[in-house]
């Protein structure tokens, strides 16, 4: 609403015509999210307190966890709130890609929403049934799909890492692959969502590594420089990874050890698909992999455990799944487990980063 607002001056008031930058906007957009956390943290936890949307924690989880018990949890929506204000303030509205992103992170909010909102009411640790959650989070993947896919412009080629002429086009396949992006990342985050920050730090990590992505593709002279695909409009959504990255800076302030609130499942499913929706629109989806690798290592430690408990009938290759249970059965205190992750998930996006040259 400022670039609209504002901008159009800039022919009477010449300083004005810095609110035509992507750069400064992100940046602003990335401020005003983080003031809008911080600032509204105390009073939104207080509310959450006073309507006692407390976490219930399962009696079968690493005993450290009990102490966690009654935890306001959904603090998810004042992530959401801050991303979407932000957003609105400091994007080019007209942006077809930016009504696409937020679309997918409010869709999937509410299921998450719905999901902890029954938890609370029936005050189990279980909300909407898995297979309903999982429906309506493909249900919403697919119109994200659609849309991208019958978007003039819109490339169904996907980007292959490393290998600049390797880009196959998928065609209307191209549809189910947004789907498996989007749902697999929003379930990945969902599942690395059980320590303090660690599911927030690194989910800021991945906004700000597609935060440069999404700018140098929607640029010419630089898509052009670094040999990716220019994607008219993509830099746009830079703001939209500027504002994740000062929400989930400002969410962490709160959610850091030890934590005054968890983000719940309205905060990880929606973030989860809004960086899915990101790789996707960026032209950077198999990259995912890379710069969100420590979702990728938490969903395989679980895939893998589930699979070998399966087959063995009740053996376990870790002490606990998802991997930051192992670590903590292991003895580590969890400040160490959720700090040497987002170690990780930094060298992670380093590495997804170099991509940019190496190819
Ligand atoms: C939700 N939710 C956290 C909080 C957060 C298939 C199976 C691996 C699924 C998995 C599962 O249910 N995962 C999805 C994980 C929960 O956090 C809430 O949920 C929201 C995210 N959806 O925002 O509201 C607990 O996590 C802790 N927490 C923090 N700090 C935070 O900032 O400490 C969360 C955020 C909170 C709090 O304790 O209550 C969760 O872990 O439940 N299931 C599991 O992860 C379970 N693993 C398991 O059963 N493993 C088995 C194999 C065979 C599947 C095994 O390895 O033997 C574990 N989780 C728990 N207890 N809590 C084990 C048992």
């Amino acid at each position: 609403m400022i670039y609209h607002l504002l901008y159009p001056l800039h022919t009477s008031i010449s300083a004005f015509n810095v609110f035509r930058y992507i750069t400064f906007r992100t940046i602003y957009a990335s401020l005003t999210a983080f003031l809008i956390c911080f600032v509204l943290g105390p009073w939104v936890i207080k509310r959450l307190r006073r309507l006692q949307v407390g976490q219930f924690i399962r009696d079968d989880g690493p005993e450290t966890h009990f102490k966690k018990s009654g935890t306001p949890t959904m603090g998810g929506v004042l992530i959401i709130g801050a991303i979407v204000a932000a957003t609105l303030l400091w994007a080019n509205l007209t942006n077809f890609y930016v009504w696409i992103a937020l679309g997918v992170l409010v869709a999937t909010g509410l299921i998450g929403f719905i999901d902890d909102y029954r938890m609370q009411i029936k005050k189990r640790s279980k909300g909407l049934g898995a297979r309903e959650k999982f429906l309506l989070q493909c249900m919403v993947a697919l119109a994200c799909g659609l849309l991208l896919y019958f978007y003039p412009g819109f490339s169904t080629r996907v980007t292959v890492p490393f290998l600049k002429n390797v880009q196959p086009d998928l065609g209307w396949g191209y549809i189910l692959f947004t789907m498996l992006v989007i749902v697999g990342a929003s379930n990945a985050v969902n599942l690395t969502d059980g320590l303090d920050g660690l599911a927030i730090g690194p989910l800021a990590i991945v906004a700000a590594t597609y935060m440069v992505f999404a700018y140098v593709t929607g640029h010419v002279k630089f898509a052009q420089y670094l040999q990716i695909n220019y994607v008219a409009g993509v830099g746009e959504i830079a703001v939209f990874c500027g504002a994740m990255v000062g929400a989930g800076l400002g969410f962490l302030w709160f959610n850091a050890y030890p934590a005054q609130v968890f983000m719940g499942d309205v905060g990880s499913l929606s973030l989860g698909s809004a960086i899915g929706a990101i790789a996707i629109i960026t032209k950077q989806e198999i990259l995912l992999v890379l710069v969100g690798g420590l979702f990728v290592i938490e969903t395989l430690s679980v895939i893998f455990q589930v699979g070998y408990f399966k087959l063995t009938g009740g053996k376990r290759i870790f002490r606990m799944a998802p991997l930051h249970h192992h670590f903590e059965l292991k003895g580590w205190a969890e400040p160490k487990v959720i700090v040497r992750f987002w170690i990780i998930a930094i060298a992670l996006a380093l590495v997804a980063m170099s991509t940019l040259k190496l190819r």
